[in-house]
């Protein structure tokens, strides 16, 4: 299933006229203000977001799972949807692999058709939250933090093989998600397990090529319900920082208690040079994983806004981070959700590239709250949908890439190729 050239520009064809008149007219508005609207388009256009190989089937809760159909069976299907999606909109040009859910078999053929639909492979991601069929040691007690040094060996191992299935395909970077914890009051020393998972990590990390990085996530809770090895920034800066340089810490946006304020944590991390990574998804409650940009824009917007402020060059900040989203989809077409993730990530990129900062840093420095609130609600108000239609355009990518999904019916070409009983590997 591949989305022609001539179906995209026949596509826009059609939609040029409707979005004619908002492009002249907010582009008319950003010029009086000053802004270079051809350099805003391209900073937009380049901006790419990697997608996680896990989140293109129905995810489903311990409740109960609905396939959608048409679900992709393997890596190859995976590296397909991808380039469906990438197809579309032009700025998905990266997949997030997972081993051993995606264990390329044959590495060459698999970069060959990454390749053909314009991906590269983003960050790839360890496993030790699962037991394997063929693992001597059980996870059930944790893994780099474990204390038989048997099962942290067999995790540490795992973690070096995953990242030499990436130098094979070209990833720069492993990023590790620990379920490590506990599920109740002194079940676990704390101590000893912060200083195991240290020094499994070192031992990771030594194996990390030169021009990698290690990007070390966070979470309150889940799957261990008392306490998490990894529990929050703090403990992931504090690892990296003990690893060295190439250790990050991975943000994702669902792995925070309710209010706290992550585009602090993000202004914090950045400033220390230790902001590897995104997992971008939403949250009402928990680590809902909903679509990006869903529930809290605002919230989305306020995190760019950081990392713009935070920087002299926007073109070293978009290649300097690894910007990934984290998703499960329980009633979604996951193609669409994704689509629609990437769409509102961009948007609120744009929208805080819109942002007076010299107004704002005055407004800030004489202590004038009314002034500086308004300078960033002025940036995000404004409706910047005509500015990513039009980067698209130019990018020959669709300019209403959902729109072009459901009037080509791919769903229904998928589960024509790929039937109604499929269950694609992943969470
Ligand atoms: C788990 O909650 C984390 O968000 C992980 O990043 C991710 O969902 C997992 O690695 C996917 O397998
Ligand atoms: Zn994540
Ligand atoms: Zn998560
Ligand atoms: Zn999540």
């Amino acid at each position: 299933m591949r989305i022609t050239q001539q179906q995209i520009s026949e596509h826009n064809k059609n939609a040029r006229d409707a979005h004619e008149s908002p492009f002249a007219f907010i582009g008319e508005e950003l010029e009086k203000k000053g802004i270079d609207v051809d350099l805003l388009i391209n900073q937009i256009a380049i901006f790419q977001v990697a997608i996680p190989s896990w989140a293109l089937g129905a995810g489903g809760t311990r409740f109960g799972r609905f396939p959608i159909g048409g679900e992709p069976g393997n890596l190859e299907e995976k590296i397909s949807d991808v380039g469906i999606l990438h197809a579309l909109n032009r700025s998905s040009g990266a997949i997030s692999l997972h081993i051993p859910w995606d264990i390329p078999e044959d590495t060459a053929a698999i970069k060959e058709l990454a390749r053909e639909h314009d991906l590269v492979f983003d960050a790839v991601n360890s496993n030790t939250f699962q037991d394997q069929d063929d693992q001597e040691y059980s996870y059930k007690f944790g893994s780099l933090s474990h204390t038989d040094k048997a099962v942290r060996q067999q995790a540490i191992e795992h973690n070096i093989e995953v990242i030499q299935y990436g130098e094979a395909l070209g990833s720069k970077a492993l990023t590790v998600w620990l379920a490590d914890g506990s599920n109740f009051p002194g079940q676990q020393n704390f101590r000893k397990a912060l200083k195991r998972t240290s020094e499994s990590l070192q031992e990771i990390y030594a194996e990390l090529p030169s021009d990698w990085e290690m990007l070390i996530e966070y979470k309150p809770y889940e799957p261990n319900f008392y306490s998490m090895v990894i529990p929050d920034w703090g403990t992931s800066l504090l690892l990296a920082n003990k690893l060295g340089d190439q250790a990050q810490t991975l943000v994702d946006l669902g792995h925070h208690l309710p209010n706290t304020n992550i585009e602090q944590i993000v202004a914090t991390l950045f400033l220390e040079k230790k902001l590897g990574g995104f997992h971008f998804n939403d949250s009402k409650y928990g680590d809902d994983d909903l679509t990006t940009g869903s529930i809290k824009p605002f919230q989305l917007f306020l995190i760019f806004n950081e990392l713009i402020d935070g920087t002299d060059d926007c073109d070293d900040l978009v290649e300097s981070i690894a910007w990934m989203i984290d998703a499960s989809h329980n009633v979604k077409d996951p193609l669409e959700d994704l689509l629609q993730s990437v769409e509102a990530i961009k948007k609120a990129y744009a929208k805080a590239l819109l942002v007076d900062r010299k107004r704002l840093e005055e407004a800030r420095e004489s202590n004038d709250p009314t002034g500086a609130q308004s300078i960033l609600q002025d940036a995000f108000q404004t409706d910047v949908r005509p500015l990513l239609r039009e980067a698209r355009m130019r990018d020959k990518a669709a300019a209403d890439p959902i729109g072009l999904y459901r009037d080509l019916d791919i769903r229904k070409q998928l589960i024509e190729e790929r039937g109604t009983e499929t269950i694609a590997t992943g969470l």
